[in-house]
């Protein structure tokens, strides 16, 4: 029961729990709510300094001697990239002349994937935007740059604590000719659940103002019904539209002939009726087998009029194979991660991509000098998150086994772990195949891979086989999430929802197989935008916020509420926002263009009778102290 409970609890429902001090003790910070930007920063580095970062606690540390990620030189000068198409011609132009091109276009997800998949969505705006001008002047040849959306947006928030639509923004502004990408889950926006329309289509609507230009729009259930009102919007802003087909099973495998090449080929048709520019091929879990990416491509090609750009995992360890069968069946735009940020539940790498199909016919034409010395960069960005790596040592044949997407992988091994299960895991990927049938083989992805994940867990826990769970003698206590996706409230899968899982869960009820979004009322923009300014003492909210808090009411609001305590430390170096700092070390801090704090650490008192600790710094050469709590 405490397993269930714990499914059940919303700190688990959404995400969020992961232990946090300060949500426990929201009075720490009430008397600093006035104090100027710097004391907040000098603040939130004593105590750091002092008591640690509840994330990192327990982890392993960055690799000792590991120098501050440094940039390669930055050209002088940016060339015209596929930013400069978009704005000349619009969507239709690029889609035009993606298919014209006979090099393989390449999508760099460093900045979106890449981290996601490889360190728990951990990535700093800090690290991402530092990189961004040396993108646009050394590598403006690449497609695309995915750098926003998915995983990334709450984790801003909710972790990272600073706000994704700033970063979308400083990315936009220093990498002007490449087109910038994002990932949309169509109904489901950037959440787990589905919105309004209206919602949705504000999102979108700012997202693109803010500086999306190519969004990537999938259903979690592959039903094209529920990505209308996303793929409108986007064609409505002006912006690209990739109509997006998640690929699940194996089209080579008589046995998954539920998805097999027609069902994708008549997907991919819907998708190209619905508007969409240029077709996604998603393979979120790395399924997509060599033989596979060049039949079912050349079938795309063949009866889609639209360019294809694939995008697939290297969980198993041979997704460059399908890379490069794909890029041999004609596929238009392929997706990879900067080297230092590729393998295993990451894309392939793009370097050796890039290195495979140098002087072929699909010839990149990008630079592989500049794409190394980036990668340079990358490998010093990924040192300084040790603390979230997965400890995944070698590609893992298993993903064709449970299927499970790259994203959730170490995501779901983190839930195995506080539940005690993480010696277990080979079970829980077992229960994930076997959740996966009870509900009659779904797709697998954000959020439907959650409601799978939960399910597993659940069986694994209370060791439950999938008999005992159809058993109608059995009383079985189902997470949320299930309930809710078999009342439809996720959209329908090809074929409906088993009749036996159905029954069972929903005892009676009558499930919606309408589409979620024609039920829920649309959300009144400027009633929600006056609640919330309400609710955060008259602060000035802006399209980003109110968009943001649509969707993440409880997240949005935590992190303003935070930000008044702890001021922009989204300007502190990575090392310094998760360990503080050490005596006579010194860290430049630009918090807007012209003002600098130059900030060193001297040295902290001992703990005092009221459990309090001065820490004293020099800040622009001026002595400054001030005093924190020592929880440690
Ligand atoms: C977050 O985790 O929500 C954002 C990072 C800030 C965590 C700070 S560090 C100072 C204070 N002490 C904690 O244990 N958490 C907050
Ligand atoms: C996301 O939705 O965040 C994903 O990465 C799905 O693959
Ligand atoms: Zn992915």
């Amino acid at each position: 029961d405490f397993v269930v409970n714990l499914l059940k609890h919303p700190t688990f429902l959404d995400m969020s729990y992961t232990t946090k001090f300060i949500d426990t003790t929201p009075a720490l910070f009430q008397f600093k709510r006035h104090a100027d930007r710097a004391t907040k920063l000098l603040t939130y580095i004593a105590d750091i300094t002092v008591n640690g970062h509840p994330e990192t606690a327990g982890r392993p540390l960055p690799p000792a001697g590991a120098r501050a990620p440094k940039l390669p030189p930055v050209k002088d000068t940016i060339a015209p990239g596929t930013r400069q198409l978009l704005e000349a011609g619009g969507p239709k132009a690029v889609a035009e002349w993606m298919k014209d091109q006979t090099r393989l276009l390449i999508t760099d997800t460093t900045m979106r994937d890449g981290h996601q998949s490889l360190l728990a969505t951990r990535m700093r705006s800090d690290d991402i935007v530092r990189a961004a001008g040396a993108y646009a002047a050394n590598l403006p040849g690449l497609f695309s740059v995915e750098c926003w959306g998915g995983a990334t947006f709450d984790v801003a928030y909710r972790f990272l604590q600073e706000c994704p639509w700033q970063r979308l923004r400083d990315i936009r502004e220093r990498m002007p000719n490449i087109l910038t990408q994002m990932l949309l889950r169509g109904a489901n926006g950037v959440g787990y659940t589905n919105y309004p329309d209206n919602v949705v289509t504000f999102f979108v609507e700012t997202a693109a103002k803010s500086g999306v230009d190519l969004f990537r729009v999938f259903d979690s259930l592959n039903w094209v019904e529920n990505m209308r009102v996303a793929m409108d919007a986007v064609i409505a802003s002006g912006k690209i539209c990739e109509g997006t087909i998640c690929y699940t099973g194996d089209i080579l495998n008589p046995d998954r002939a539920k998805y097999d090449l027609k069902y994708y080929v008549d997907l991919a048709k819907d998708l190209e009726a619905a508007g969409a520019h240029v077709l996604g091929l998603k393979d979120m879990a790395g399924l997509m087998k060599p033989a596979a990416a060049g039949a079912l491509i050349r079938a795309l090609k063949d009866e889609v009029g639209l360019p294809v750009h694939f995008h697939t995992h290297d969980t198993s360890g041979i997704s460059a194979a399908s890379v490069l069968a794909a890029a041999e069946a004609g596929v238009d735009a392929v997706d990879a991660a900067m080297d230092a940020f590729s393998g295993g539940t990451s894309q392939p790498c793009l370097g050796s991509i890039v290195e495979a199909l140098a002087h072929g016919p699909r010839d990149t034409g990008l630079d592989i000098g500049a794409i190394r010395r980036l990668s340079g960069y990358w490998e010093g960005v990924r040192h300084q998150y040790a603390a979230f790596e997965s400890g995944i040592e070698a590609p893992a044949s298993e993903v064709y086994l449970h299927e499970m997407p790259g994203g959730q992988f170490t995501n779901l091994k983190a839930q195995a772990r506080s539940l005690g299960l993480e010696e277990r895991w080979h079970e829980v990927a077992q229960a994930y195949a076997d959740a996966n049938r009870l509900f009659g083989d779904i797709v697998k992805v954000t959020p439907s891979s959650k409601v799978v994940g939960d399910m597993a867990l659940m069986m694994v826990a209370q060791g439950l086989s999938a008999a005992d769970v159809l058993d109608p003698a059995k009383d079985v206590a189902f997470p949320d999430s299930v309930v809710d996706m078999m009342r439809g409230n996720l959209g329908q899968p090809p074929g409906g929802w088993p009749a036996a899982i159905s029954a069972k869960v929903l005892k009676g009820e009558t499930p919606s197989t309408e589409r979620p979004g024609k039920h829920l009322p649309p959300v009144d923009l400027d009633a929600a935008r006056r609640d919330l300014r309400k609710t955060l003492d008259d602060e000035e909210i802006d399209d980003e916020d109110l968009a943001a808090w649509l969707m993440y009411p409880k997240v949005f609001t935590d992190y303003r509420l935070r930000h008044r305590d702890y001021g922009p430390v989204r300007t502190l170096p990575t090392p310094v926002f998760f360990y503080g700092m050490k005596p006579g070390d010194e860290v430049s801090v630009e918090l807007s263009q012209g003002k600098t704090l130059e900030i060193r650490y001297q040295t902290r008192s001992d703990t005092d009778e009221q459990g309090q600790v001065k820490v004293f710094f020099e800040l622009n050469g001026q002595p400054r102290s001030v005093r924190v709590p020592d929880r440690s």
